[in-house]
């Protein structure tokens, strides 16, 4: 579907991209601070580290199913809307508050939050609850890395976590689509497992708008609603946020969202999921869909005596 308007020579599927960058060869090692100062949207970035320990075994899709099928609702609700409205979104210079129970409150620029931090690919399966995956090769930092600079207090029990609000360049938000702001919120835990990541690249770019420019998480083994792009706010509290999906449809959406094919929403199964751009409209490919999102060697004694079905 995504292909469709596209010359198969002009999809960049991860294969053809490591090849390139092969050939590109060398450069200087990019830091993520750097890349805010000196690098745009269209450059490569030449160094990062490529983590193998993520995504074994998992096949990107192309750059173009990525970037052409997303959810952010600030943009429209429409799959493609994103790419299209989000076109001249500014995301430079960028501000994050950080507040609440740590001890280095304030606003920070972006690029001085992450300077001198190595870039990171990890690629990951990203499994949105209406039950469709695709694979993306993410370039970022730990969230860990990040939030221990502002050195959180023995009260930070939960991470809340916020979407820029504003209304002219975010047309989505004109309408009540959500109470906005865009609110995701993380135990302390959670937000402190290796896995957590946030995500300021993809495909050896600059994070391209609708996928979250210029910084956003990624929960590799929760549902995609919890992964909240565009981020101006990090919030420390001792008390559990309410995340926005959870607010607007608490039967369908908990505080938790881990990926779960036991535990189905309302109206979607989750126990398989329909893998984007794969088979035809009338035949997609699926897949089962994993606890965890296969990650339950790293994240299960998160949850250990909670009942998933009612911690959903
Ligand atoms: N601010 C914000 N973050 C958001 C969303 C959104 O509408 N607004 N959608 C979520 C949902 S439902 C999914 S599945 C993922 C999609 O990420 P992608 O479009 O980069 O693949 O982003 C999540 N983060
Ligand atoms: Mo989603």
């Amino acid at each position: 579907m995504i292909k469709n308007n596209i010359k198969e020579s002009e999809v960049t599927d991860y294969k053809h991209y490591l090849n390139r960058r092969a050939f590109i060869g060398g450069g200087l090692a990019i830091t993520a601070g750097v890349m805010f100062s000196k690098i745009t949207n269209a450059t490569t970035i030449n160094n990062y580290l490529k983590n193998k320990n993520y995504g074994k075994g998992l096949e990107p899709h192309s750059y173009e199913e990525i970037t052409g099928y997303n959810n952010f609702y600030e943009f429209g609700t429409g799959k493609r809307d994103p790419e299209k409205n989000a076109k001249n979104f500014k995301t430079k210079p960028w501000n994050v508050t950080v507040a609440g129970e740590c001890k280095k409150t304030g606003t920070f620029l972006l690029e001085d939050i992450i300077k001198n931090q190595q870039l990171e690919e990890r690629i990951y399966r990203l499994r949105c609850v209406e039950a469709w995956s695709m694979v993306i090769p993410w370039l970022g930092v730990s969230v860990a890395s990040v939030l221990k600079k502002f050195e959180p207090n023995s009260k930070a029990k939960y991470v809340k976590f916020t979407t820029l609000l504003d209304k002219e360049q975010m047309p989505g938000q004109k309408r009540p689509i959500l109470d906005w702001l865009y609110v995701e919120g993380l135990t302390i835990k959670e937000a402190m497992n290796p896995l957590s990541f946030f995500a300021v690249g993809l495909y050896g770019k600059e994070l391209p708008n609708q996928n979250g420019a210029p910084i956003r998480l990624v929960v590799p083994w929760k549902y995609g609603f919890k992964s909240i792009k565009s981020i101006v706010k990090i919030e420390f509290s001792e008390t559990r946020p309410i995340n926005s999906w959870q607010q607007q449809a608490p039967n369908e959406y908990g505080f938790y969202a881990n990926v779960n094919p036991k535990v189905d929403h309302p109206r979607w199964s989750q126990k398989r999921e329909r893998i984007i751009g794969r088979g035809g409209f009338f035949s997609p490919e699926k897949r089962d869909t994993e606890l965890f999102n296969g990650y339950q060697a790293q994240v299960a004694h998160l949850y250990k005596n909670l009942d998933l079905a009612k911690n959903f």
